[in-house]
């Protein structure tokens, strides 16, 4: 009898919790898969390197001393004497315009070198700067930990100083001045390679043209492997990335169109015939290299006092923010500092300027209490629909079906609105797609539209003549793969901006 009970008591349990599983499983609605990615998508480091948008460098050397821009490789390192060296101020200058990373040039293509190497007398070392005891380097990394922002150096491959240049032997003497810089001063963030090379120089009292050949003569795979062994977080710049590439101008400008994707075992580091794949990269490329957009804030590279007064002012800047943030590429702004060793007033100024139009403009995003709706919206599933590129959370996204080649969202705002400034954003982790689009905006019952663009990328701003409207409407027309948008906003500029599209002799470039 017990036996029989126990038996009955058993199947009733198995059941009942039979019954619970299939109870959860018809309830709970099982969250669909993402969207599929790209064959080329970003790492996630990648990614983290585009958010931050903008990022600094800071030229500084014995060509400020020379008032040079190319330093012949003579120079005494004696000359070196900066009167009231600051590195915090070149970090709380970088920290207050809004740029996460400095770069320095620890040596720059005269040879030489702001920290004690050992492998040369060339340096810092045969300088009055700290009786010859100081180290630009280790002062320049610290005071970027200290105030948050990520440090990186400039190693220019190309020496017009040494004996070598141009020799094996040199090759040698750069792999181990990297290994110094890499190994002696903690987390390195960022290695940039610059594409300048071969030229007459001092090269040890020779003082001859040197000619390299710049397909062969350095090893750059190497060079980079060792660069990653050292610091395996460490993100490379140079004309062929491997993480982060040139944009093919010094003007800060990345392409109208502008892919991240190119292929770079096409690119000669150096080879100035690729400034124009640079510029616009290739929707085909196989390898995910961000874009990153390079200008000085002054004529020149270095400091000169003659260029006070050639400062770019707050204007500029801001053309340049929207050439370069806002066509999917990094913005490396360069502040040189002076003779005394600090980032001069008037570029602070400009600066200060720069950094309060772009936080006014971008302070209050329009389509607050908006809604928005789509043509398509994948499996019909909320976590693809139409209102996900109105929201700030990171992962979520607007996406259609995949059979779509082109479809619409619109959005439509409580009230009537005055704007002139358009973000949109694609969520690059699945790859870069959008290659062709149009913005629409609702005026007296039709649709008229105002700007017809190629690329998105992680991020676009679009500058459009003065809009009143409730209802604006992106259209997709051309992409590589699914349709997904992460983010639509719509700003009014500040008129700081000094720029009007209704004005701009074309307005959309
Ligand atoms: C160039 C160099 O020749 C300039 O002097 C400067 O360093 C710039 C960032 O890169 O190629």
């Amino acid at each position: 009898m017990k036996n029989k009970q126990m038996k009955w008591h058993l199947i009733y349990k198995a059941s009942a919790i039979a019954l619970f599983f299939s109870f959860i499983s018809c309830t709970t609605v099982k969250e669909p898969k993402d969207i599929s990615p790209n064959k080329v998508i970003p790492s996630a480091t990648s990614i983290a390197y585009q958010e931050m948008e903008m990022v600094g460098f800071i030229h500084f050397s014995i060509n400020t001393f020379t008032d040079k821009e190319w330093g012949y490789g003579d120079e005494s390192p004696a000359l070196f004497n900066p009167t009231d060296l600051d590195v915090n101020q070149w970090a709380e200058v970088a920290k207050a315009s809004g740029l996460k990373e400095l770069i320095l040039t620890a040596k720059h293509h005269d040879g030489f070198c702001l920290w004690p190497s050992k492998y040369t007398d060339h340096s810092i070392k045969n300088s009055p700067y700290k009786n010859g005891q100081g180290d630009i380097v280790k002062e320049f990394v610290e005071a970027c930990r200290r105030h948050g922002l990520k440090a990186g150096l400039y190693l220019s491959p190309w020496d017009r100083h040494h004996a070598d240049y141009g020799s094996e032997a040199y090759i040698t003497y750069y792999k181990q001045q990297l290994q110094e810089l890499l190994t002696q001063y903690g987390e390195i963030n960022e290695i940039w390679f610059d594409g300048a090379n071969g030229g007459d120089g001092y090269y040890g009292g020779a003082s001859e043209m040197r000619r390299i050949d710049a397909k062969t003569y350095y090893p750059w795979k190497e060079i980079v492997s060792l660069a990653k062994t050292w610091q395996p977080d460490i993100q490379i710049f140079s004309d062929a990335g491997p993480d982060i590439h040139w944009i093919g101008n010094e003007k800060g400008f990345a392409g109208f169109t502008f892919w991240s994707t190119i292929t770079a075992d096409s690119i000669v580091i150096g080879d100035i015939n690729t400034q124009s794949y640079l510029n616009k990269g290739n929707p085909k490329g196989a390898n995910w290299i961000v874009g990153q957009c390079d200008v000085s804030i002054r004529p020149g590279w270095f400091y000169h006092k003659s260029q006070d007064s050639l400062v770019k002012n707050a204007e500029q800047l801001t053309d340049i923010y929207y050439k370069s943030v806002g066509r999917n590429a990094v913005l490396l702004l360069n502040l040189p500092p002076d003779r005394r060793g600090q980032i001069h007033e008037n570029d602070i100024a400009a600066l200060s300027q720069f950094k309060h139009i772009i936080d006014k403009t971008f302070a209050q995003d329009l389509t607050k209490n908006a809604e928005a709706t789509a043509s398509n919206v994948r499996q019909n599933h909320t976590k693809f629909a139409a209102k996900n590129v109105l929201n700030n959370k990171k992962n979520s996204y607007w996406a259609t079906d995949d059979s779509l080649k082109s479809a619409d969202i619109t959005v439509e705002c409580a009230k009537p609105i005055v704007f002139d400034r358009v973000l949109l954003q694609e969520p690059i982790r699945f790859g870069q797609r959008i290659s062709r689009f149009e913005v629409d905006v609702w005026e007296t019952g039709q649709w008229k539209t105002v700007f017809e663009g190629t690329t998105i990328g992680y991020k676009r701003l679009l500058r459009i003549p003065v809009q009143h409207t409730d209802k604006i409407r992106l259209r997709i027309l051309e992409a590589n793969n699914t349709i997904a948008i992460s983010k639509i906003a719509l700003f009014k500029a500040d008129e700081g901006e000094g720029y009007s599209a209704n004005t701009a002799s074309s307005p959309s470039r």
